[in-house]
């Protein structure tokens, strides 16, 4: 018995290493990442600073996460789409609203896509945008604050998924549904689907200066699920390319239902088109509910404002300006490479890898050669747009980036592996395996005409043995790639946050001067700001107490206060006075039923307390500020409804 157990083992060991490359850290050897120059090529010795940042989705956390590669470190988490109870977002007066949506407060969302900036092309580092899939809605996160600064819903869209890439100016950051739905919604029986259900691609329009979004337009597209997007740019820019799967327009049992077709599509959108079209009054305006949430860095507040109508486009009325291209079999992602002219489109279920061409599409177009029409819209052949062909590269391929050198790397979930082919000759040149099971992958400028092409990173689904165990729960993993050579070089495993579904990354150049260190207490325009110890008060209002408080090495002022009755809402408005790079204040009062306050230099958030006993109760400070940060305290007394107690408030001297 245990020598069949241990020939079996033998003979995994052999066939683990003729089908898998000898870079599991399990293997013993010096060689690939383990070998010493490799971990020089990570190592970001202590007070040095990495080259690049990267912007992580975090999935379902609704978050981003900040990354530093090479050395693959966690700088930050900023919170987007869901309460965060480390600063308070989505718990303090200031940030819930940046939560509210048409369904009310939501706490949570599921981010998959961000995306940066660009000017002509080229990453600009003014922002980040990511969507929210599951209550449809984009973010816009600034790169000088590090703070989410906007999210607009987005309506007749569900499972906002082909999105929230931007086109090459920053035009639009666009937003396509993964479910068609009854639009508008209506009560209606499931099985009508086909026909009557439609798939909104919405065109969120970026004002230059602020950053603003605002929904352009809506195209109302037959009801298929538009899985994936990405801009034209260079001599496509103008268009947008959105993959489609379940053109069979199947509603039960999609994974029989929605594989029956050899070729679903992808969509070819001329928005420049549109765009004009809409501009000369084109499209109708359509009742509509969502939520359009905005930061204000001087009031330190957002605010929710609910929009109620919206523009839609039937793509009909618009001649020439949507198209099919037929692409095998069930496509997933849809890349576009820096130049402009190939247009990859990732067929989950096809051997091969389809590669269209921007060029034979016009001369298509232009041709009027079409294979026939889906709902108005015509559909070009398949021959006639055809680039190019990767045969059989690898299993479940899923995402394509590009290097900007004329090489495309594409991942593969099922096989485990990225692979590394030419554009224009579409041999393979290379594979690595990724342990296990890759999703997306990013090259620094992956979506723009200048990819900033020596590192890539693949973020794996699947971490299993790559780690200490941590229970039945392991991080996603990450895995860094060198490709500056010929051949890919893994460099590193990192752990990530969430489900990273994919990331936008940049040489920290390009933002690391403009990173915010405080907010000046001078533009604090919050209307509960006490900008120094005199202004600081404790005013009631009927049943409403504010306390204008404010916080400061290493005491509150002030930090004894009295009048607080049971059945009071108490609202602690906390300001920092601190100008000071990194010395953030944190506040927290016994019994605090949504989270405490992390408070930055300059600014104000506001806590509501609602005390349900009398008694004297503690607040403090929550982070270490000082060598006195203990002594950083206060007490509030709270007195039964019917007492006479008054107002009073103190700072160094008993409340007589
Ligand atoms: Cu492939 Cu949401 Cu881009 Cu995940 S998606 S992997
Ligand atoms: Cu302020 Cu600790």
């Amino acid at each position: 018995m245990k020598n069949i157990i241990t020939s079996s083992i033998a003979m995994f060991v052999i066939l683990f290493g003729f089908t898998s490359c000898n870079n599991s850290s399990k293997s013993g050897s010096k060689s690939g990442a383990l070998a010493s120059n490799i971990a020089e090529k990570v190592y970001v010795a202590p007070g040095e600073y990495d080259s690049h940042y990267a912007f992580l989705s975090g999935g379902y956390s609704g978050n981003v996460t900040v990354y530093g590669l090479p050395s693959g470190r966690m700088f930050k988490e900023i919170p987007v789409f869901s309460q965060f109870p480390t600063s308070g977002y989505g718990y303090s007066e200031e940030t819930k609203p940046m939560l509210n949506t048409s369904h009310g407060f939501i706490p949570w969302g599921d981010a998959h896509h961000p995306d940066i900036s660009q000017s002509k092309g080229e990453l600009d580092g003014r922002w980040v945008f990511i969507n929210e899939n599951n209550t449809p809605r984009i973010a816009r996160i600034s790169l000088t604050t590090f703070e989410t600064e906007e999210i607009i819903e987005v309506p007749n869209s569900a499972g906002n998924h082909s999105s929230s890439f931007v086109t090459e100016n920053t035009e639009y950051v666009v937003a396509g549904t993964r479910f068609s739905v009854p639009i508008p919604q209506r009560d209606m029986p499931i099985k009508d689907y086909k026909g009557n259900f439609q798939g909104a691609l919405s065109f969120i329009s970026v004002a230059p200066e602020t950053g603003n979004m605002d929904i352009k337009f809506q195209v109302l597209m037959p009801g298929f699920n538009y899985d994936l997007s990405h801009p034209g740019r260079g001599k496509s820019h103008g268009w947008f390319f959105f993959t489609t799967y379940n053109t069979e327009e199947a509603s039960t049992l999609l994974e029989v239902n929605a594989s029956q077709n050899d070729k679903d599509f992808i969509a070819a959108i001329n928005w420049k088109k549109i765009e004009e079209y809409v501009n000369n009054g084109g499209g109708k305006m359509m009742p509509a509910n969502y939520a359009h949430n905005v930061y204000d860095e001087h009031t330190h507040t957002a605010t929710s404002t609910m929009k109620k109508e919206v523009r839609v486009v039937n793509p009909i009325e618009v001649p020439g300006a949507v198209y099919f291209i037929p692409t095998p079999k069930s496509p997933h992602g849809c890349d576009v490479d820096p130049s402009g002219e190939y247009i990859v489109g990732n067929g989950k279920l096809s051997a091969n890898l389809t590669v269209h061409s921007f060029t034979k599409m016009l001369d298509a177009i232009e041709n009027k050669k079409f294979a026939g029409e889906a709902y108005g819209i015509p559909i070009l052949n398949f021959e006639d747009v055809l680039a190019g062909v990767v045969e059989q590269p690898g299993l479940g391929p899923l995402h394509t980036e590009f290097d900007g050198k004329g090489n495309a790397y594409t991942t593969f979930f099922i096989s485990s592996e990225v692979v590394k082919w030419k554009l224009g000759t579409w041999e393979v040149i290379d594979r690595k395996p990724t342990y296990y099971s890759v999703g997306h992958l990013t090259i620094p400028g992956g979506n723009s005409g200048k990819p900033q092409g020596k590192y890539m990173f693949a973020m794996n689904k699947i971490t299993k043995d790559r780690y200490l165990p941590t229970g039945p729960e392991m991080e996603h993993s990450a895995q860094l790639y060198d490709i500056s050579g010929d051949k890919m070089e893994l460099l590193l495993d990192f752990p990530t946050h969430g489900e990273p579904h994919y990331a936008a990354a940049m040489e920290a150049s390009i933002i690391k001067e403009q990173s915010q260190k405080i907010y000046k207490l001078a533009d604090n325009k919050h209307p509960y700001a006490a900008k120094s110890d005199a202004d600081t008060k404790v005013v009631r209002e009927g049943k409403d107490v504010h306390i204008y408080l404010t916080t400061i090495r290493s005491h509150f002022s002030p930090d004894n206060i009295e009048g607080v009755k049971v059945g009071d809402k108490v609202f602690f408005h906390v300001t920092n006075l601190e100008q000071d790079f990194d010395v953030p204040h944190g506040f927290a009062v016994i019994g605090q039923n949504n989270s405490e306050l992390l408070v930055m230099p300059g600014q104000t958030k506001t806590s509501v307390w609602e005390p349900k006993q009398v008694g004297v109760w503690p607040f403090y400070c929550t982070d270490f500020c000082s060598a006195l940060h203990q002594e950083m305290q206060g007490y509030i007394r709270v007195s039964a409804a019917d007492s006479d107690t008054s107002i009073k408030w103190s700072l160094g001297e008993d409340i007589e």
